[in-house]
Formats: C-alpha cells, sequence, structure tokens
C-alpha cells in the first residue's frame, strides 16, 4: 500500500516536467472553468420553472442585495447556452463546472413532478459539450434550493435527505448516460453556517449556534443517500465519478506560539473539517474537537443534547469514503488566533463561533480585490493543499474554485496575476507530491455574485447587463488562461489584450480620487450651509 502510494507521488513529482525552466502540468491534469446556475441563467420562471429560496430572498429583501439587483435575468444563459459553449471552445477547457437548478427540473423540488422544458435545457446544453469535446461536471445543488422545500423547514429538516436522494436519483436518470462527473453539495458551510448563522447567502436567518449543524447534519446524510443511490445503481454501468465541493479560507497562525497554531488548526477543523472529516478521515465522524467542543459548551449553556446532533455507527460507516474526490473552493487566506477576554464581546453565546474559539483577519498589506473578503496571498493555496495531504492522506483533488473579483473591464490585469501565481502555488503543492488532478477557474463569466449582486465581476468573459442580448467579451485573462491550458505552462510575460477595451473603475489611483472627491464634496456642502 505504502509502496504504491509512494510510487504515485514520485510519478506525479516526476510529469511536472520544466520546459525551458518553467514547470508543466502533466497530460491528464483537467482544466475548466465554472458558473452555478442561479448566477447566470435568469429566465427565474419561464417554461414552468419552480420558485427557488434565491428568487425568494432577491424579490422579497431588494435591500438585501447590495445593487437590489437579482437572478431573474442574470447572463440569460437559459437562453444563451450556445454562446456560452462557444467561449468554452475558445478557452479550450476539458470540462465545464455548472449547477442544476433544482427548481427548474422539478417545481416543488419534490419528484412527483418533472419539468419537461427543465430536462430539455440540460440535455441541449450537455450534448452541446459533448458536440465540442467538453465534459461536463454537474454540481446538484449549488445553494438555490426550491422555495418549498424550504417551507417544509429546509436543511434543518431531515426530511430532506430523502427529497435530495429522488431529486438526485433523476438527475443520474437522466443525464447520467452522459455526465461522467457529479459533485452532490457546492460548498456546505455557506449553505449551513452562512445561511443561517449569518445572514449572509439565502434563506439568510441570523440564529447563531444551533442550525448550523443542524443542517450540516442533514446535508451530509443526504450526500451520502446520494453517493450510495449512485454507486449501486448507476455507477456500474454510466462508470462516471462522485463527489463533493467544500470551501474554506487557508487559516493560517497569527504567530508561531501553541496557542495560535492550535486555534488556526482549530479553525480549520470547524470550517473543512466538519464536512470532509466524515468523508475522508480513517475515522469517520466529525472531527473530535468539534465534538468536544461543541458538546462541553451545550451541556455548561443547559442544553440537554450537544447542538451538534450524533451520527448513528451506520451513518459514520455509510459516510465514510462517500466521495470519489476532494473538491475544494478556495480563494483567500484568513489569520488566526485565539479568541481571548478582551474580544470576547463579539461573541454571541451561543455561537458557532463561540464553539471554534478562533478569530481572523486579513493583512493589509496583501493586495486587495473586487470584494472586501478577498485578498490575494496565494502561498495560502500551497499551505491548504499541503494540509489537506497530509490531514487525509493524499486524496485525489480537484480544485473546483478558485479566482479573484473586480469591479469591472476588460483590461483585467489583476485577475491574469492571481491566476498566475494561485496555479503556481497549485504546481508547488503539486511538487511536493500533493495529488491534485484539475482546476477550474471561478467563473467563465461576470454572474449574479449573490448578496454583492452585479456590483463583484469574477469573470473571464466580460458580460454587459445594459445589453438585453448580454454580450459576452473576452477580456485579457480569458486569452491568459486559454495560453496555460493550450501550453500547460504560465506564461509570467504574457498580457494579451481584450477583445474589445472596456475601462475597469479599480485602480487603486481612481480609488484614492473617488474618496477626495467625496469628503471634497462634503466640506463644502457644509460650508455652504453655514
Ligand atoms: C464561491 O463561494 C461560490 O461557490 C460562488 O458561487 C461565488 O460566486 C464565488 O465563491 C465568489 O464569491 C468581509 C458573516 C466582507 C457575514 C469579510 C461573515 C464580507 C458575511 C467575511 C465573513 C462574505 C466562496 C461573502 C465563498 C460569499 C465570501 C461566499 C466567500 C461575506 C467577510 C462574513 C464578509 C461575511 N462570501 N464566498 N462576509
Amino acid at each position: 500500500m505504502l509502496g504504491v502510494r509512494l510510487i504515485i507521488l514520485l510519478c506525479n513529482c516526476l510529469v511536472i516536467v520544466r520546459v525551458h525552466g518553467q514547470r508543466k502540468f502533466p497530460p491528464g491534469f483537467k482544466f475548466g472553468v465554472g458558473t452555478s446556475a442561479y448566477q447566470i441563467e435568469g429566465a427565474w420562471n419561464d417554461d414552468g420553472k419552480g420558485e427557488s429560496i434565491w428568487d425568494h430572498l432577491t424579490h422579497n429583501y431588494p435591500e438585501k442585495i447590495a445593487d437590489r439587483t437579482n437572478g431573474d435575468v442574470a447572463c440569460d444563459s437559459y437562453h444563451n447556452w450556445k454562446r456560452d459553449v462557444e467561449m468554452l471552445r475558445e478557452l479550450g477547457v476539458n470540462m465545464y463546472r455548472f449547477s442544476f437548478s433544482w427548481s427548474r427540473i422539478m417545481p416543488t423540488g419534490i419528484s412527483n413532478e418533472i419539468n419537461p422544458a427543465g430536462i430539455d435545457y440540460y440535455n441541449k446544453l450537455i450534448d452541446e459539450l459533448i458536440k465540442n469535446n467538453i465534459e461536463s461536471m454537474v454540481t446538484l445543488y449549488h445553494w438555490d434550493l426550491p422555495q418549498r422545500l424550504q417551507e417544509l423547514g429546509g436543511w434543518t429538516s431531515r426530511e430532506l435527505i430523502h427529497y435530495f436522494k429522488e431529486y438526485a436519483r433523476v438527475a443520474f436518470e437522466t443525464f447520467g448516460d452522459r455526465v461522467k462527473w457529479w459533485t452532490t453539495f457546492n460548498e456546505p458551510l455557506q449553505t449551513c453556517m452562512f445561511s443561517y448563522e449569518f445572514d449572509s447567502m439565502s434563506p439568510g436567518y441570523d440564529f447563531a449556534g444551533i442550525p448550523c449543524y443542524l443542517c450540516t447534519h442533514h446535508l451530509l446524510l443526504s450526500h451520502a443517500e446520494a453517493v450510495h443511490l449512485y454507486r449501486t445503481e448507476f455507477q456500474p454501468t454510466q462508470k462516471g465519478i462522485i463527489g463533493i465541493t467544500a470551501d474554506t479560507s487557508w487559516n493560517e497562525p497569527r504567530s508561531d506560539s501553541a496557542e495560535d497554531r492550535a486555534a488556526a488548526e482549530r479553525s480549520l477543523q470547524f470550517y473543512l473539517g466538519w464536512y470532509m472529516h466524515p468523508i475522508f478521515s480513517k475515522s469517520g465522524n466529525y472531527p473530535q474537537v468539534m465534538i468536544d467542543r461543541v458538546g462541553n459548551l451545550s451541556q455548561q449553556q443547559g442544553f440537554i443534547n450537544s447542538r451538534m446532533p450524533r451520527f448513528t455507527g451506520e451513518e459514520i460507516e455509510r459516510l465514510k469514503g462517500s466521495s470519489d474526490f476532494f473538491g475544494i473552493n478556495s480563494y483567500t487566506t484568513s489569520i488566526v488566533y485565539p479568541n481571548d477576554a478582551e474580544n470576547s464581546a463579539h461573541y454571541r453565546i451561543p455561537s458557532f463561533d463561540h464553539d471554534r474559539n478562533a478569530m481572523g483577519y486579513q493583512d493589509p498589506a496583501w493586495p486587495d480585490s473586487g470584494s472586501d473578503w478577498l485578498k490575494v496571498y496565494p502561498k495560502g493555496m500551497y499551505s491548504l493543499l499541503s494540509w489537506i495531504r497530509s490531514e487525509y492522506d493524499n486524496p485525489p483533488v480537484y480544485v473546483t474554485e478558485n479566482g479573484v473579483s473586480d469591479r469591472g473591464g476588460t483590461k483585467d490585469v489583476a485577475r491574469i496575476d492571481y491566476y498566475n501565481q494561485y496555479l503556481n502555488a497549485v504546481l508547488d503543492a503539486m511538487e511536493e507530491g500533493c495529488d491534485v488532478r484539475g482546476y477550474v477557474a471561478w467563473s467563465l463569466m461576470d454572474n449574479f455574485e449573490w448578496r454583492a449582486g452585479l456590483t463583484e465581476r469574477f469573470g473571464l468573459y466580460y458580460v454587459d447587463y445594459e445589453d438585453p442580448a448580454r454580450t459576452r467579451i473576452a477580456k485579457s485573462s480569458a486569452k491568459a488562461y486559454a495560453n496555460i491550458v493550450k501550453t500547460r505552462v504560465i506564461d509570467p510575460n504574457y498580457y494579451p489584450e481584450p477583445d474589445v477595451y472596456i475601462p475597469g473603475p479599480n485602480s487603486g489611483i481612481s480609488k484614492t480620487i473617488t474618496k477626495f472627491i467625496l469628503i471634497a464634496g462634503f466640506i463644502i456642502q457644509v460650508m455652504l450651509f453655514y
């Protein structure tokens, strides 16, 4: 066993051959780009699609979205799918990671009613991809739960295990002859912690310490059921692979002290181990540090049971090994230290962060992006991949999302730099033996960025939201990424021109000028007033 592993490691290192001093991604390494249904499709109620929790949130609480926009039209990929595939061909990618809208396939989320127009849409898309030699990597759940299922309690309800399994069955039955890559869930941390504990994602509750643990429990069990269904009834004939994708920032200890290192480790267990320990560890179950901390604190807080539900022995076994690959999404890094008396005022009790007993911040010196939460620190990607390798015995990893935002424009030099640096960090990790098999850039095109609306753009292609046709334009980064996919080499001096030049507002200088004008304007107004 160890011998085989060593040989694989060696091969991995050897295939990253150096060409003219440049490192090359191995031949089997898959490059892709990603999107998700709610963020691009639009057509929110066309042809029988049902309401999802993101339709519900954006329509009923428009003030929660930075620019009061929504995904009603978004990139209109429901109508522009041919152009989308054309862009994928221009990029030359091996695979396209996209998600199904559950409520487009089943309006209420329940399998007694299937929407033929929804089936038809994904059939056309998948067939067009096959025609162009692009593999489909389908995510079953990228956050857009059918609203009816939310009304049953959403993921805090155990009932959803059954409904998710039946949805997965329809997907495998209908599309599994052509789809060879399945992901059950995208970023469960966002679905559970950031949707219930914090009012960040839909349904947008602000209920600390309890629902995030219930949600995670049922989501993991739903994942296990879908995977077992696939493995027993579909995988033998369809021969695809199935897994899950989790997300975390890298957690860098604030200092070398034992306390800071323990805090960073604990924090990573809470963000990533919460989902991946039950699936990828030898022992299974939630990380022990979580079981202990949440259990003890619950008891101190007067709860009869731990706020974190327990798995039965049977469930632990069913979850163990229930993923053919380790999907990881990561964009940035957080510097972590333990909670102390001084900052404990920030905690709600009970809460996930109090349970986690760690705080985080970002180094202001790191280059920023179009998103407040995203600062550029490529070494974090290397550290995260190395951590996964040692924590879970070097599983096959796919980086299923990585990328950076800006606020507009097509000459996106900062995005080229980001991809070059983060892909170099991936190569660093591979050279040390991390079994990374693919990389998916986020995103194919600018799209509806959840609570940030259309203000933050992650695309390789620019989308003109003023134009009813939602014209897409290749940014500089699209050409640079296409070059990496084609040559398998990162060329640090390649800064191609975009297809059409559109200036961006994102330069540091223009930010300073904007601030200056705002402050000057305010002073003048005050002077005029008096
Ligand atoms: C992916 O999620 C996702 O899969 C794609 O669909 C998506 O398009 C892509 O990423 C790009 O986002 C500073 C509590 C400002 C409330 C710091 C705590 C705002 C709100 C830190 C913590 C963060 C990647 C918004 C995961 C969106 C960033 C999801 C991470 C909001 C913050 C917060 C903060 C917080 N998320 N994203 N936020």
